[in-house]
């Protein structure tokens, strides 16, 4: 009963104003509390479609190659797990803004170990990850860039309420795809972590992958491991499709969570593995109040043959 009690609570603060369209496959044994949740959230408000629609799985650019491809190399980038490469991918990216009205472009990431700082995505680029390339994210809050929040998610409980920039962002992007040769994207997050249990973070912690306000995402592919707190946040976007990925944090890492689509629509999640501290897939529609004065909500969201 209490255990229904504390699904029905986070149901309601999920605030899932959406309508559903899943075939959910949940494989062995149900670990994680979101599937109860969506679960619920099915029996309780959303409209069951399980073998109707499928068309936010249908989108997938990532099979039409770009025109232009560089490597982060050209850039001056050295793998070695030591060396700082933000500004080799920022100065990538901002090489490959030009190509975004010549068909896009694929950033390439070759085996090796590239630590570096948040950086932005463009438009119509294909970040690539070799097999063996694992982007590392430097581990030192002091060095993170602060923004401040969503406007779904209010001022925040601190003042002065802010976040730490993500690892890799987007900011009103269109066609995006990351994706790779199964490589991976590692947060480290064990000093988030440390400092989150321990309230010595002043601003919330970064996420993975953050989009905002983006249309036309893939991500495939992809093995993300360590996120500070979310793998991959997709607020304000449509037309999101996540297949093929592995997604994992150890489980006493504190409210780390998977995959957070958050007032989004036409998302497709798909044969993933996740596994994290806190939920493996939340639906959002930003924070209390200030999500519902926002008033986007999540909807069309498919997921299928996902292991959670
Ligand atoms: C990345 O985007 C954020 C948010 O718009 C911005 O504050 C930051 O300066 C950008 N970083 C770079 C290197 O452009
Ligand atoms: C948090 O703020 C305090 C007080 O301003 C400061 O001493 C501390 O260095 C800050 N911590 C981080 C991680 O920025
Ligand atoms: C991702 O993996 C799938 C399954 O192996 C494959 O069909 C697809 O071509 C891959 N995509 C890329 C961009 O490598
Ligand atoms: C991250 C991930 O799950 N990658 C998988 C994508 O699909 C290929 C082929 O089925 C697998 O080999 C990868 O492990």
């Amino acid at each position: 009963m209490l255990v229904m009690k504390e699904l029905a609570r986070r149901v309601a603060n999920l605030g899932i104003r959406t309508s559903l369209i899943m075939d959910l496959r949940l494989q062995d044994h149900i670990r994680n509390v979101v599937a109860l949740v969506l679960l619920l959230a099915l029996s309780n408000e959303a409209r069951v479609n399980g073998y109707g629609s499928s068309e936010q799985c249908e989108y997938s650019p990532e099979l039409a190659p770009r025109p232009h491809s560089v490597s982060i190399l050209e850039f001056g980038a050295i793998g070695d797990r030591k060396t700082l490469n933000t500004i080799a991918f920022q100065n990538a990216i901002f090489y490959l803004m030009s190509f975004a009205d010549k068909g896009g472009t694929q950033l390439y990431v070759p085996p090796g170990q590239w630590l570096t700082e948040s950086f932005n995505l463009t438009s119509h680029l294909t970040l690539f990850l070799e097999r063996g390339a694992v982007i590392i994210g430097f581990q030192d809050p002091f060095h993170w860039k602060v923004i401040n929040l969503l406007p779904s998610y209010g001022r925040g409980i601190k003042a002065p309420a802010g976040r730490y920039l993500s690892l890799i962002n987007g900011y009103m992007l269109n066609d995006v795809v990351i994706t790779g040769n199964t490589g991976t994207i590692d947060g480290v997050g064990s000093i988030w972590w440390r400092s989150f249990t321990s309230h010595s973070l002043n601003y919330s912690r970064p996420h993975l992958i953050k989009l905002v306000a983006s249309n036309s995402v893939v991500v495939s592919n992809i093995t993300f491991l360590n996120t500070p707190t979310y793998g991959i946040h997709p607020v304000y976007c449509s037309n999101v499709h996540i297949h093929n990925i592995s997604i994992s944090a150890p489980s006493e890492s504190p409210f780390t969570v998977g995959i957070v689509p958050d007032s989004s629509d036409n998302v497709c999640i798909e044969d993933s593995t996740i596994s994290m501290g806190f939920d493996a897939i939340a639906l959002k529609s930003g924070w209390d109040e200030y999500g519902i004065t926002y008033g986007r909500p999540t909807k069309n969201v498919h997921i299928r043959r996902v292991h959670l």
